[in-house]
């Protein structure tokens, strides 16, 4: 009741003023020239809501009375609560972040009569030059406004995943106060778990990786009533208190501690047959990058494969995992978490700390070091009575490539066979193996394991270390060696008098010619035979110098009879 009958007075006490006094602007109520209005107006000012805002309070005749600036600080308030004076209340309403207004507020709308202490006179009428700086609601929650979506997501931030992400502080009036991207350093946290202050454990929620979105959070989400002064070092301004924030984010990581590898995007041949297993040395190609698609490393580039053992430590340890069962030619993308990578140190200049890393990897070959020479007939002899063993003189045809298909060479092209002794180290020791126990008009494929061909260390412009071989074989012909050791032999019983034989001029000494005829002559005659495959003179100077014990290229009869009675020797007569 008595506040009514204040009413009625105040009425009359105005209707009398304006009667009086009249002022060259009547003014009944709040007046407001609006000297800035922004572009875009997110939100306006409604009763209930609390603001932030500047002003210079000054009477019509330009005198200051008071200013927040002076303070050094914004004047915070609930909007239409009585909490200001009439006029303000009325004035604030519909007013936009970074708006500047010119409020008249008449005295019956400020502070009527009584005036306000020593500061405003009785009857004054008030200017103010109010600038809006912030607004949020005691109802306001996070709002999020994603203005950028990846093409691809696969995965969305859940209550407790770790993220790596750019972020542009503001104030709602775009005073930037923070910015990962100036200290060049992502922020790197786990979300939903309270490491984070309450509105960006909410925001980040639900994001993607390559994800940009606004997060605009009221204070009570944010650092509260009192700010944030304390990260001065870091910041580039304190946080005000009971001050909305607004985060500008870019998802680049996600992961989660409990997750292990993934493997995706498989192409595999439809020839595999065998998978590698831990312990088996891999040959493989990859792209390597990071979650948001920042490349970091390539075999390709260096023009060189990775060549590694896997499942034994050599690599970090989601490669190892991710490299096993997988087959030659195969194709896999292996996404890999930090714990499983480079941790949270990260590595050189190109993998931070707690970084996702994915590979595109392609499987070139693989080997065990326990692997022997994989022969596969296909073709038969027709018919197949003499097998290739060691001693044999063949001659084959071959196709050379590596496991992904590249060639290296082949007889074909040069018309002509490959002709070896089987044993005699002529070729690498898998083509020996390979080559054994074969017909003429057989075919093989072979595959041999670096050990068993050209090592780690390979042929220079030809065979890369380490590569498995694969070789196409065709036995053309055989000629069937001498028993082991021997490099001639005789088809008939030895004459028993060799050395008058070899004599040919009768000088109780055998020559280096005469020698030579004389075994040329066997050989001719189908009485002896020289091993096959060999230059048949070096067989015989090779025979000869084992008989001319004293080495004065001359044979006697005691030098030949001498040699005749050991058995060591393979190249006697
Ligand atoms: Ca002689
Ligand atoms: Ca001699």
């Amino acid at each position: 009741m008595i506040k009514s009958v204040q009413w009625v007075l105040f009425l009359s006490v105005l209707v009398a003023f304006a009667a009086c006094n009249a002022p060259p602007v009547p003014l009944d109520d709040i007046s407001i020239e609006k000297t800035f209005v922004p572009e875009q107006c997110v939100r306006a000012v409604k009763v209930g809501d609390y603001v932030r805002y500047h002003y210079i309070g000054t009477f019509p005749d330009g005198k200051k009375f008071d200013s927040s600036y002076d303070r050094g600080s914004t004047y915070n308030v609930y909007v239409g609560k009585k909490q200001l004076i009439e006029g303000m209340d009325k004035a604030l309403v519909g007013m936009c972040v970074n708006e500047r207004s010119l409020v008249k507020i008449p005295p019956q709308l400020a502070y009527g009569k009584k005036g306000y202490g020593d500061l405003i006179p009785p009857d004054s009428i008030l200017h103010f030059d109010v600038l809006l700086l912030d607004v949020w609601n005691p109802e306001d929650g996070v709002q999020i406004k994603t203005y950028h979506t990846p093409s691809v997501c696969t995965r969305k931030v859940e209550v407790s995943d770790y993220v790596r992400y750019h972020y542009n502080g503001t104030l709602l009036d775009g005073t930037l106060f923070d910015s990962s991207h100036t200290r060049m350093r992502t922020y790197d946290t786990y979300v939903g778990i309270g490491w984070l202050i309450a509105g960006m454990d909410q925001g980040l929620l639900g994001m993607c990786v390559g994800e940009r979105r606004f997060i605009t959070m009221p204070p009570s989400l944010g650092y509260g009533e009192n700010g944030d002064g304390e990260h001065h070092d870091t910041y580039l301004i304190d946080i005000p208190g009971q001050a909305s924030l607004v985060f500008d984010v870019v998802l680049l990581d996600l992961h989660n501690p409990r997750d292990g590898i993934t493997v995706t995007n498989q192409i595999v041949p439809d020839s595999c047959t065998r998978k590698s297993v831990s312990g088996d040395f891999i040959r493989y190609h990859y792209n390597g990058s990071l979650l948001d698609g920042t490349f970091f490393d390539s075999s390709y580039s260096r023009n060189h494969t990775y060549d590694t053992y896997v499942g034994l430590g050599y690599v970090i340890a989601g490669m190892d995992q991710g490299l096993i069962g997988i087959c030659v030619g195969e194709k896999r993308t292996i996404t890999i978490p930090p714990h499983l990578a480079y941790g949270e140190e990260g590595t050189g200049s190109k993998i931070p700390g707690s970084a996702v890393l994915v590979f595109d990897v392609h499987i070139i070959d693989f080997h065990n070091p326990s692997d022997i020479t994989e022969i596969t007939v296909t073709k038969k002899a027709e018919d197949c009575e003499k097998k290739t063993k060691k001693g044999d003189f063949v001659k084959y045809h071959y196709n050379a490539s590596l496991m992904d298909g590249t060639a290296i060479d082949s007889t074909y092209n040069y018309g002509k066979t490959y002709n070896i002794v089987l044993g005699a180290n002529q070729v690498v020791p898998g083509m020996e193996t390979g080559l054994m126990d074969m017909c003429v008009g057989e075919k093989r494929h072979l595959i041999i394991p670096p050990h068993l061909a050209y090592g780690e260390r390979g042929v220079t412009g030809e065979v890369p270390g380490s590569a498995v071989l694969v070789f196409d074989v065709e036995l053309i012909s055989v000629e069937e060696g001498l028993p082991e050791g021997y490099m001639f032999i005789w088809n008939e019983d030895v004459s028993p008098d060799l050395f008058s034989e070899m004599d040919k001029d009768n000088n109780k000494l055998v020559e280096p010619s005469e020698f030579t005829d004389y075994i040329m002559r066997q050989v001719n005659e189908g009485k002896g035979r020289l091993a096959p495959g060999f230059d048949p003179y070096r067989i015989i100077d090779n025979m000869f110098f084992n008989q001319d014990r004293n080495g004065d290229g001359k044979i006697t009869e005691a030098e030949f009879k001498l040699k005749a009675d050991e058995s060591a020797s393979h190249d006697e007569l």
